[in-house]
């Protein structure tokens, strides 16, 4: 019999740390995953990979997950589409969102179509939503320096209560949000990354912005592309500029990655996507967590993929 050597095996990888097998929160094609501790749950909203035609990224509404012990998770459904938004296309494209608290009101940071960001808003964070400002809140043809596509945005409430939204592919931009969470507070900087390795030209940024606090440190992490491993860099200032500091998550294979960390009870959690289901591939993704620890000098430990 074979039992007592995968026994064996098995006892050996949860040993090593590398424990058990990569679990999807959901068995429905999902990405892109924004999580949010509020109140006693975990929320999850989502691009949602099921409803597009399999060849793109088009489809048209979000997905939200949640659970309380991140082991067991259930499918909250399409709590919102692109129609939300008057001004968009029915038909455009619904990518990586975000979401915020903020006075007991929940902010959704849409991009919408790959050129605008829209934002709505709810008293309960599966909603329901409605446009908060009635246009895009970011959008290519009318402000300055938002970038060639301003997609994935990302927002971190300081703990002055200043918020900063990351957004966009290839350049990062940043930019402070107003005390509604519905305007911009200043202009769109360009998030400065120094130091990548040098003998390595795929390191640069690439999409999936994402800023999280530690210790009074700056954490940026993103995607360095198609394919993209997942690094980052830290800083003492929200706005930069930025320390290259390494790959928190290596190549998958898989055309995009996008992250997104939080902390929940005094542990860390990264969240990615992954090509996990039968069937998945490049547009047809899996949403997955890891835990995430760092060393004492507060380096991100890098992330073992778990076996799939
Ligand atoms: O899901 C569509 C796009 O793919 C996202 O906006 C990017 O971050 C990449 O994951």
């Amino acid at each position: 019999s074979h039992a007592p050597v995968a026994a064996l095996g098995l006892a050996l990888s949860l040993a090593l740390g590398s424990g058990a097998m990569a679990q999807p929160i959901t068995q429905r094609f999902s990405a892109d995953p924004s999580p949010h501790v509020f109140g006693d749950k975990v929320y999850v909203y989502a691009t949602d990979d099921a409803s597009n035609s399999g060849k793109y990224w088009d489809s048209t509404s979000w997905r939200l997950y949640s659970s309380v012990d991140l082991k067991t998770w259930s499918d909250d459904g399409a709590f919102l589409d692109v129609t939300v938004f008057k001004w968009a296309r029915p038909d455009a494209k619904a990518w990586a969102p975000e979401a915020a608290a903020h006075n007991g009101k929940y902010y959704f940071y849409a991009p919408v179509g790959g050129d605008k960001i829209g934002v709505a808003v709810a008293d309960r964070p599966e909603g329901p939503f409605r446009d908060a400002i009635g246009a895009p809140l970011v959008d290519k043809a009318r402000d300055a320096n938002a970038g060639d596509e301003p997609i994935d945005p990302q927002v971190l409430i300081d703990d002055d209560g200043q918020a900063y939204m990351l957004f966009g592919t290839r350049v990062p931009k940043i930019v402070r949000l107003g005390a509604d969470m519905a305007s911009l507070a200043g202009p769109i900087e360009n998030l400065v990354v120094t130091g990548y390795p040098a003998d390595d030209p795929k390191k640069k940024y690439g999409e999936a912005p994402f800023l999280h606090k530690r210790g009074g440190l700056y954490y940026f992490s993103f995607s360095t592309g198609w394919p993209g491993q997942i690094v980052y860099a830290t800083s003492r200032t929200p706005m930069g500029p930025y320390a290259y500091r390494g790959v928190i998550l290596d190549y998958l294979p898989i055309s995009t990655n996008h992250q997104a960390i939080i902390e929940r009870d005094g542990r860390w959690w990264l969240f990615y996507h992954d090509k996990l289901l039968p069937g998945g591939g490049d547009h047809r993704r899996s949403i997955t967590l890891a835990p995430l620890s760092y060393g004492p000098d507060g380096a991100i430990l890098p992330i073992e993929r778990p076996p799939v």
